[in-house]
């Protein structure tokens, strides 16, 4: 199995989830702008949408997108994913605001089209991080164990460090939480992240 990820990128909700599902696999590093693998293949001919995360399986077959490689990595190991009922759609849910009104917002953070779309945009995710901190049902957004959602949550808060937007303390305390577990460690060492 093969993870197409580039350091520091969503690819490392990914990347980590992976690790707390103690799966096996080769990662292999993307140039986002050069869309060249480290192997040197063109990472178009991978993945046509030409975007991190990529997930090869052992068969052949590829999935792509945070929200489903993050859900099969649940499916792999179901502690990783909320226990009370419905599981797996609270799962989807959280995924899916962490993807779409999250994750999506910084784009127009890193490459906005004028000042006052950054602003908006910071704005913005300042307001979804207040929120998705009235979320969590305890230490973790499920409750005492981490999920794949956490890995991404946590993925997004180095992405607010990183660019100065302030996040409630839950959060912070919980990024701390994040950077103390040996798969968040391990997936930031291999991709050379402090
Ligand atoms: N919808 C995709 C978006 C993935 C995405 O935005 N990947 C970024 C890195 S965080 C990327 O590879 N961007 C390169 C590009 O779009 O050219 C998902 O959620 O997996």
């Amino acid at each position: 199995m093969k993870l197409y990820y580039s350091p520091g990128a969503c690819s490392l909700a990914d990347h980590i989830a992976m690790h707390e599902a103690d799966l096996t696999f080769e990662r292999i590093r993307v140039d986002l702008k050069s869309k060249e693998t480290e192997t040197g293949e063109q990472f178009n001919r991978i993945n046509p949408k030409s975007y991190v995360p990529t997930l090869e399986m052992d068969d052949g077959q590829r999935l792509t997108e945070n929200i489903a490689i993050l859900s099969w990595v649940a499916q792999r190991k179901p502690a990783l994913a909320p226990n009370s009922e419905p599981g797996s759609l609270r799962l989807l849910e959280m995924l899916a605001f962490i993807s779409t009104e999250i994750h999506k917002q910084f784009s127009r953070v890193f490459k906005p089209t004028s000042d006052a779309e950054a602003t908006a945009a910071r704005e913005k995710l300042g307001q979804r991080f207040q929120l998705i901190a009235t979320m969590f049902k305890g230490e973790y957004l499920f409750g005492s164990e981490a999920s794949v959602a956490d890995a991404y949550l946590f993925t997004m808060l180095l992405w607010a460090k990183k660019v100065g937007i302030e996040v409630p303390e839950k959060l912070r305390n919980f990024a701390e939480l994040m950077r103390a577990r040996p798969a968040v460690q391990l997936a930031m060492k291999h991709e050379g992240l402090d």
